[in-house]
């Protein structure tokens, strides 16, 4: 139950705005204006039109076109012209104006009390004051390292890069992560080891211009559907190919899926790189002129003999050779990846080893090639380079003095205001909830009571906490329901800024339509900590986000991400978004650029890396209790996530089971007497919970698969890391699935 404030003065918004001495400034502009492409004005005075701006869900980034009547956005369409989308949209997309309005919003700040449980709304002055005081104290009493943060890839860039240099810089936090590290870790860290810095290559249009495309653990189909859709679109007859234990939709529709024992990929890429070496089917030229350490690895993979391979990841012999036959034949061959490869102990290597395909096959800097990292979230890019968390704002890192120096000097601060140090990740963040050293939490934008791996522990784990905040769109997400204090956030559509999309295009969200109540954009949430806690002067320059747009310019140039050509918001709305890099006194001429077409990298010596490793045991093996293995990802194109957007639309709800269920082969499910939609036990070493069977062909025998949408689902799954990125993997653990009455629930 909340608490509801009577007083309506109780807002107090134009005391904030005077507060941030913005009484004039963009504050009170975000309070009671709206934007439109004509520019700011009194919302009274807008008049029914359309804008266009990206959508807020997944990192396909698509433009959609916001229809305006009196002010309100009435509907939505596609647009047409964006060199995304092009006029298509996933059902996430259409319905993207829904969720705005759900009556779990938060509508004000709220304090809880501990031991009632209640929630009570408050202004926002107690709201920052409280803020403020509970986490000074743990600070004062237990040190600098006992706040962290837990943020996003799901808001604008202006955003991310002012909560991490607030963050580290002004209050003091050492420890932030996002939740970018469940999703982008192991990608980032293997471009940067094999690039020289995180670079994802492709532009779009190398869906349409290959002739072979290869998808490794990624289900475009359900998860980046309009990205299929360019696929659908390439002229040239293209074979695709993909690996995945599951016959996914996307599976169904190439030409050939072959469905490996779950985390045998390292052993079948490897396998498929002895024989293109064997036969001599790899571009010499390239490797001498722009690799490092081909020999060594060309050592590494001997071992890897068809025979090998063969039983270790359940397809033939001749399976394999005609993989690699393929591969050899393709003019233009470009490898895709997304979480099947990412949440994994061997992440990066498996990620690298894709990498390694594509280059010693000269696959890379011509159109339809790459080894490509398809990334999840709307600025999962934006937070890899600008967030503050892993890496120093630009891409930079923490540990070098030369970067330090520069950052401070970009921003006129004190230097020994930047940590010379790596924050934890954001497992060793958890631990560290465990051990006590951390009693402060601050989580922004991310639902990790649900999303985080191995939840059984999770919710042991943030109860420990002093003082936890939590700053989402809605009072009632499962870490809400934990929170001391919530701030209310404004969502997509409620404020402006950029994102980063997945082929590296700057995109813009607009404001369409005011906040709930009290809510704000997080990047006034932010403005007014820096007030409270104390340290605003150094933020005076970060005044709105387009001024913070300018400051991210500055802390881009001359780093491989450089935007310093793109002059303002403007601009990349009539440019249709920008890619990096995109630098000042360059001319646009291409809609969609490619990385790497010189075949240089960005290492000082130009060249990339082989880099390489023996594949390692699963974390968790099958033993003769646990004989199932247990697979999860993404269910229906309609859920996005913990779906506390999703679920808002009575639309979306009607695309997805409502409850949780399990997959399930036929024959398994025979063998256990399980019938369609009947619930079953699913349990782990961890929990037991129920889900409805689904009985399917597309599970193989052996193997279940749930979808990560539904709460439960965490509860089961097994935290293990990739050993370099820290990524979960959240993919497999062993399991058992049983008919019902065997149990007492
Ligand atoms: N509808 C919808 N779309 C989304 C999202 C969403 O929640 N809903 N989330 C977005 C985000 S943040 C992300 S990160 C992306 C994720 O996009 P994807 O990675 O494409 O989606 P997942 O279903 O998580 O995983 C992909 C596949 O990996 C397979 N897999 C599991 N283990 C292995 C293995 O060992 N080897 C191989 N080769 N494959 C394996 C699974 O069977 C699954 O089909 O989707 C984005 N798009
Ligand atoms: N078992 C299993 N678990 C997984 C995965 C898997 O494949 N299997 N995938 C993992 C992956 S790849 C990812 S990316 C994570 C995603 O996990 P989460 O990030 O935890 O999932 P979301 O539901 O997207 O949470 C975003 C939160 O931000 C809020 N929000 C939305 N917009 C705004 C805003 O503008 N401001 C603020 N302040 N809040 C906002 C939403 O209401 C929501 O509560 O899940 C991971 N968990
Ligand atoms: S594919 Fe992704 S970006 Fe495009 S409409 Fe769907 S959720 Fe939005
Ligand atoms: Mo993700």
């Amino acid at each position: 139950m909340i608490k509801k404030a009577k007083d309506k003065n109780f807002f107090g918004t134009e005391y904030l705005a005077q507060l941030l001495h913005q009484k004039d400034g963009p504050l009170m502009q975000e309070l009671a204006l709206v934007s439109s492409p004509l520019g700011k004005l009194p919302k009274r005075l807008l008049p029914d039109t359309m804008t266009n701006m990206v959508c807020g869900f997944c990192s396909t980034g698509c433009s959609l076109k916001v229809h305006l009547k009196n002010n309100q956005p009435v509907n939505l369409t596609p647009d047409l012209e964006y060199p995304v989308n092009f006029g298509e949209a996933c059902p996430k997309g259409w319905e993207a104006l829904t969720p705005l309005f759900a009556p779990d919003r938060a509508v004000s700040p709220y304090i809880r009390e501990r031991t009632s449980g209640k929630l009570t709304a408050v202004d926002w002055d107690t709201a920052l004051k409280t803020f403020v005081q509970r986490f000074k104290f743990i600070q004062e009493r237990y040190g600098k390292e006992s706040l962290a943060f837990l943020s996003t890839g799901q808001f604008c860039t202006e955003e991310m890069a002012l909560l991490g240099a607030l963050a580290k810089f002004g209050m003091g936090i050492v420890h932030g992560d996002s939740n970018t590290r469940q999703c982008m870790a192991s990608a980032a860290v293997a471009y940067k080891q094999s690039f020289g810095f995180d670079a994802p290559p492709y532009t779009y249009k190398d869906f349409e211009e290959s002739d072979v495309l290869v998808f490794v653990g990624a289900n475009p189909c359900i998860a980046h559907p309009i990205m299929w859709q360019r696929v659908c679109l390439n002229p040239h007859q293209p074979k695709i190919l993909v690996i995945d234990p599951r016959k996914t939709e996307t599976a169904m529709a190439a030409t050939r899926h072959y469905s490996i024992h779950p985390k045998s990929d390292l052993v079948l890429l490897y396998g498929l790189a002895r024989i293109l070496i064997e036969n001599n089917w790899i571009d010499r030229k390239f490797i001498e002129a722009h690799t490092i350490d081909f020999e060594k690895f060309k050592a590494h993979v001997m071992r890897f003999t068809p025979d090998f391979v063969s039983p270790s990841t359940g397809l033939s012999v001749e399976a394999i050779e005609e993989f690699a036959r393929i591969i050899h034949e393709g003019q233009r061959v470009s490898f895709w990846w997304t979480m099947g490869v990412n949440q994994s102990h061997e992440g990066v290597r498996t990620a690298q080893a894709l990498i390694n395909l594509a280059l010693m096959t000269g696959n890379i800097g011509r159109p339809g090639t790459g080894a490509n990292s398809i990334t999840g979230q709307c600025n999962a890019m934006g937070s890899r380079l600008f967030s503050n968390t892993t890496n120093l704002l630009g891409g930079r890192d923490f540990l070098n003095p030369d970067n330090r120096n520069k950052v401070a000097s970009l921003l006129g601060i004190d230097v020994h205001s930047i940590p010379a140090q790596n924050s934890w990740p954001y497992d060793q963040i958890i631990e560290g909830i465990i051990a006590g050293k951390i009693k402060g939490l601050w989580v922004i934008a991310t639902n990790p009571a649900h999303s985080w791996i191995n939840q059984s522990e999770f919710r042991e784990v943030i109860k420990k906490l002093e003082f936890l905040v939590v700053q989402d769109m809605y009072y009632s997400t499962e870490t809400a329901q934990f929170a001391d204090l919530i701030l209310p956030a404004a969502g997509w559509g409620e404020k402006e800024g950029t994102v980063i999309n997945s082929e590296r295009r700057v995109g813009l969200f607009k404001k369409v339509s005011a906040a709930p109540g009290l809510a704000l954009a997080d990047f006034y949430i932010f403005k007014l900590i820096a007030q409270y806690w104390g340290c605003a002067r150094m933020f005076e320059g970060w005044f709105s986000p387009q001024t913070v747009f300018q400051i991210l310019k500055k802390l881009s140039q001359g780093q491989p991400c450089d935007i310093t050509g793109i002059e303002d918001y403007a601009m990349i709305d009539r440019m249709g978004g920008i890619q990096w890099p995109f630098l000042l006194g360059k001319e646009l001429r291409d809609k969609e650029r490619r990385l790497f077409e010189d075949g240089r990298f960005y290492y000082p010596d130009q060249k990339a890396r082989f880099i390489f490793e023996d594949e390692r045991p699963l974390p968790e093996p099958l033993d003769e209790q646990f004989s199932f293995m247990l697979l999860t990802g993404r269910g229906t194109s309609a859920q996005w996530h913990t779906q506390t957007r999703t679920e808002k639309s009575p639309i979306l709800r009607q695309l997805y089971p409502k409850n949780i269920y399990v997959e399930i082969n036929q024959e398994d499910a025979a063998g256990l007497n399980i019938k369609q939609d009947q619930w079953v036990m699913v349990e782990t070493k961890r929990a037991r919970i129920k889900a409805q069977a689904m009985i399917v062909q597309t599970v193989r025998k052996g193997q279940i698969f749930m979808p990560m949408h539904y709460v439960e689902t965490n509860k089961l799954t097994f935290a293990a890391f990739d050993s370099y990125s820290r990524q979960p993997s959240y993919k497999i653990c062993a399991a058992r699935v049983a008919h019902l009455p065997e149990y007492r629930i």
